[in-house]
């Protein structure tokens, strides 16, 4: 029986960079859910359509998972592949999409966002490329939730998510399938399996530390049942509600313990770590970090060492705050570079057309299109498929890759939990000043041009305005500044800090030495002290 519930609309479920996140109390509220599921179904249409469902295990996942799916029975769908215990990776979530032709996904999860009762959750809407809804869909959604008076509901007992295979739930089909294995099949299509595990065979050691979050499953049963990998390879392999506490955030700061390691004596080969909905990839080698955007460049100037890649790539694209390190790879393989704002969303049309074939961002994310999301276990066996047939180590190709192509130190500096309207105020003011920039000096720098990054989508021709404010010193440095669209607790600034140092010499300095006067500068151009009170980042990566 399907019961029609009256609601009202709830201010504020307007989806952000990547879905709608707010804190947990917030989503368990009562309608709140209910209402931006509805609104979706209600822009994308649910009669007799297959989607798939599927979240990183964060708390309240299963009972999310129970209601999505009885509202997706109420308004008609025909079925709905649920990963097992309602689990899937984002990049699993999106193979399926693509794998079953289906008519889209809901995944929930706030990503990187730490989870429990008083922390994080997340709903996003993917689209039947795999991908996440573009800004059209997201602001159609949201316009809908600005009007919502009810939302539908079959009364029927919980699905057994626990049990794979066919069950019924109101007349609509729930397939729970394993979370992992078409997952693991596309990879083995992609890499080569027996190089790499003959690499482990001979004794290549690494960790994998999945920060209690979604790819403990995938990880161990890729690397170490089908790589080889030492049994233990995988740390904080178990998914937890509340990730064990931790902040699934794979960078140097929340992923401390795994930089420790590979830092300190007698330390493994490889290491690397994902985020909540494993999506996200660090990678460090050992006594050495890898820098997402050199991450980017050095996977774009070897992916043919990689069977799924072995012809070459089309295109490569990176978000706009992301370091240009990709698109030096691009001009000397000849192929194109493009440049986006952040989110994935907008890698999506450039994958679809056949323009791109990797992508990345700073954000410790990377992919390509063998599905339509950032996948972090990618990105991590792709770097050891290309360790396996160079047999180099990270270090070694770290290095030559700035000796051929020069090295764009990098790095962004995150200042957490600004008031907001006071960060407002900082970015406004910000935007009055960039037209008197150019031919600013200080720091010994030199302003060259100034602006706020707009983006025409090649393919369909929408815009996106105010995606991050650039300011470009001459010569090749600059500092982007942006405000999070992420977080859920006032608001984050993001400043980016990029220099370019073609070598022979200077390729080996610290990179917050080398980027300190950029850093000073952009200081003063924002007045970020003056706006915020803060004179030092939260977070560096
Ligand atoms: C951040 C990153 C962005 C990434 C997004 C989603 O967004 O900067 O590059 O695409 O998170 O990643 P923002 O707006 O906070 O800067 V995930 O792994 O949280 O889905
Ligand atoms: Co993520």
């Amino acid at each position: 029986m399907t019961t029609t519930v009256k609601t009202t609309p709830i201010a504020g479920q307007k989806p952000g960079t990547s879905g709608l996140r707010k804190k947990t109390p917030v989503f368990m509220a009562r309608h709140y859910l209910e209402n931006f599921v509805q609104s979706v179904f209600d822009v994308v249409g649910c009669a007799g359509k297959t989607f798939v469902l599927g979240g990183d295990g964060r708390y309240f996942n299963d009972r999310a998972a129970q209601v999505i799916l009885r509202m997706a029975a109420a308004s008609g769908a025909a079925r709905v592949i649920v990963g097992q215990g309602a689990f899937l990776s984002t990049p699993a979530a999106s193979h399926l999409i693509r794998l079953n032709k289906t008519d889209g996904g809901i995944i929930m999860s706030a990503s990187h966002n730490p989870g429990g009762p008083t922390e994080d959750f997340g709903v996003k809407f993917n689209m039947p490329n795999g991908g996440p809804a573009p800004e059209a869909v997201t602001e159609a959604i949201y316009r809908r939730t600005t009007e919502i008076t009810e939302y539908h509901m079959v009364e029927a007992q919980d699905v057994d998510l626990a049990r794979i295979g066919r069950h019924d739930l109101a007349g609509m089909v729930v397939d729970v399938v394993d979370p992992v294995a078409d997952y693991a099949a596309l990879m083995e299509t992609l890499f080569d399996f027996p190089a790499i595990r003959s690499m482990f065979a001979g004794g290549f050691r690494m960790r994998m530390d999945s920060m209690c979050a979604i790819t403990g499953p995938y990880a161990v049963e890729i690397l170490e049942n089908r790589l080889g990998a030492a049994q233990g390879t995988v740390v904080n392999a178990a998914p937890l509600p509340d990730f064990g506490g931790m902040h699934p955030d794979p960078n140097p700061t929340w992923a401390k313990a795994l930089m420790d390691e590979m830092f300190g004596q007698d330390a493994p080969d490889f290491g690397a770590a994902s985020d909540g909905d494993g999506d996200r990839n660090m990678v460090v080698g050992r006594g050495i970090y890898v820098s997402p955007s050199d991450s980017l460049a050095v996977l774009a100037a070897n992916a043919h060492l990689a069977p799924g890649y072995k012809a070459g790539l089309k295109g490569i694209a990176r978000s706009m705050p992301t370091s240009a390190a990709a698109d030096r790879v691009a001009a000397a393989l000849g192929i194109g570079a493009y440049e986006t704002p952040t989110g994935w969303k907008f890698f999506g049309n450039l994958l679809d057309a056949g323009r791109a074939t990797l992508c990345g961002e700073e954000s410790f994310g990377t992919g390509s299109d063998h599905v339509r999301e950032k996948d972090g276990l990618w990105a991590i066996l792709l770097w050891l498929n290309i360790l396996a047939v160079r047999k180099q180590s990270v270090a070694q190709i770290l290095q030559e890759h700035w000796a051929k192509f020069g090295r764009n130190y990098y790095s962004r500096h995150d200042f957490e939990a600004i008031p907001t309207d006071k960060a407002d105020a900082m970015m406004a003011v910000l935007r009055e000043k960039l037209a008197s920039l150019p031919g600013t000096a200080l720091e010994g720098l030199v302003v060259e041009a100034a602006d706020d990054f707009a983006y025409t989508d090649p393919i369909d021709g929408s815009v996106s305005l105010k995606q991050g404010v650039r300011v470009l010193f001459a010569g090749g440095s600059r500092a982007v500044f942006r405000l999070s669209g992420t977080g859920t607790e006032g608001a984050t600034l993001r400043l980016y800090l990029e220099r370019y140092v073609p070598g022979p010499d200077g390729l080996a300095e610290d990179p917050q030495a080398a980027l300190a006067p950029i850093i000073r500068a952009a200081h003063a151009i924002a007045g970020i002290e003056t706006h915020t009170g803060r004179t030092a980042p939260d977070v560096v990566t």
